[in-house]
């Protein structure tokens, strides 16, 4: 690594000079990285600081996803999941069925992550008898629940502000927000795709306000569609400012475009080197998030694993029941367990590590030591 003379080969002489110096990167370095025909100088780059940051260790969590519903007022069109009412393959939990889901594999737990479309009906106090159930039924686990997007469609349904809706989540026992939602802030692409949801503003200022209370997020980015590179570069330039003012995102994750059963699914979705670029540039320009994500749902196992090797340290978790990516073609299984996910990690080279949402590992407080290296 550091290497002069390679990374002069490709113009990145000066950029590597920056991770090795720790100097924060622009967009014009970024647009370099993207536009480096060698996928691993970049991801060497990347690989570099990822493991200054955890050395050999990649983490996962045993978790479970629960989608609510998948009615939604919105139209993205990206989107797979998300049905009108009334159509045959819309869906919407009880209470009943979500709690049984949880009971079944429940005690083995560490998060459960609750997301759903922006419901035309369901009150904001089901949600808040929801999370206090499963807070009784799963007291040891952390719930991690309700994007940006959803949150501020409550606040919109509720007529009330959105700090009263985090305040009331807050209080029935959420205890971080996942970083749905995000997708690509620049107002083009979102006046083209998702016209109807909460623009880029909204979602940032939901997400400062969670941070200033105390709610610590994640944040996506959803690429591989009709944005550029440097919309993506942007995005990413956004996420490093806001968590420059709060601190508050623990987790980056990359969202790779899932085209089938969408309006887009004549596009080819990303290619595995794009994947790895992008990953690789997500750990370069994110200096100060400390965690960046290769979701396998997504990616798929694959993928996911080698991308331990350019700039991701979290391999995301056992996940149990997934609908957005599959609904969407993701060939991905449903489901790993605790021993797949760690054979994985291992099979690539690396020491598993089992962590909680905050990226704790039991009994000590790891995120306070990993906040202070990044
Ligand atoms: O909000 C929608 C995106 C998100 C598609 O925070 C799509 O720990 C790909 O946010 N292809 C949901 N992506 C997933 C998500 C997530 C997943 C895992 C962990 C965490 C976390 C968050 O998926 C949506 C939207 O941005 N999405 N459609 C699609 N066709
Ligand atoms: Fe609704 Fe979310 Fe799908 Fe958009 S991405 S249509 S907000 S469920």
């Amino acid at each position: 690594m550091f290497e002069p003379r390679y990374y002069r080969n490709f113009g990145l002489e000066e950029i590597a000079r920056k991770v090795c110096d720790r100097e924060r990167l622009t967009i014009a370095d970024g647009e370099k990285l993207f536009a480096c025909p060698d996928l691993n100088a970049v991801g060497s780059l990347a690989h570099e600081v990822r493991k200054r940051l955890y050395g050999n260790q990649a983490y996962y969590v045993v978790n479970r996803h629960i989608n609510y519903s998948n009615i939604c007022v919105n139209g993205c069109r990206f989107c797979a999941f998300s049905k009108k009412k009334g159509d045959p393959l819309s869906f919407e939990l009880s209470e009943e069925q979500i709690l049984e889901k949880i009971g079944a594999n429940g005690h083995d737990l560490t998060e459960i992550h609750v997301v759903g479309g922006c419901h035309p009906d369901l009150p904001l106090s089901f949600f808040e008898g929801l999370i206090g159930k499963i807070r009784e039924l799963q007291p040891h686990a952390f719930i991690k629940a309700f994007t940006a997007v959803e949150v501020a469609h409550f606040a919109k349904k509720e007529g009330i502000a959105i700090a009263q809706v985090l305040a009331r989540l807050k209080a029935a026992g959420v205890k971080m927000m996942p970083g749905g939602g995000a997708e690509i802030f620049s107002d083009r692409v979102r006046s083209l795709l998702c016209p109807e949801k909460l623009d880029a503003r909204g979602w940032l200022d939901c997400i400062r306000q969670a941070h200033e209370m105390g709610i610590k997020t994640n944040a996506t980015m959803l690429y591989g569609h009709i944005e550029t590179r440097l919309e993506r570069l942007e995005h990413l330039v956004a996420l490093r400012e806001l968590q420059d003012r709060t601190g508050g995102f623990v987790c980056f994750i990359p969202l790779s475009f899932q085209t089938a059963n969408t309006p887009l699914g004549a596009m080819e979705p990303p290619t595995g080197v794009e994947d790895l670029k992008t990953i690789a540039i997500s750990r370069l320009m994110l200096d100060n998030i400390p965690h960046i994500k290769a979701y396998w749902v997504m990616l798929s196992a694959k993928v996911a694993q080698v991308a331990l090797y350019f700039g991701a340290d979290d391999f995301d978790g056992t996940v149990v029941e997934e609908k957005i990516g599959h609904m969407a073609g993701a060939k991905s299984r449903q489901e790993m367990t605790r021993s797949e996910i760690e054979g994985i990690i291992r099979d690539g080279g690396f020491l598993p590590v089992e962590r909680d949402s905050l990226f704790r590992k039991a009994g000590r407080d790891f995120l306070e030591t990993v906040d202070s290296k990044v």
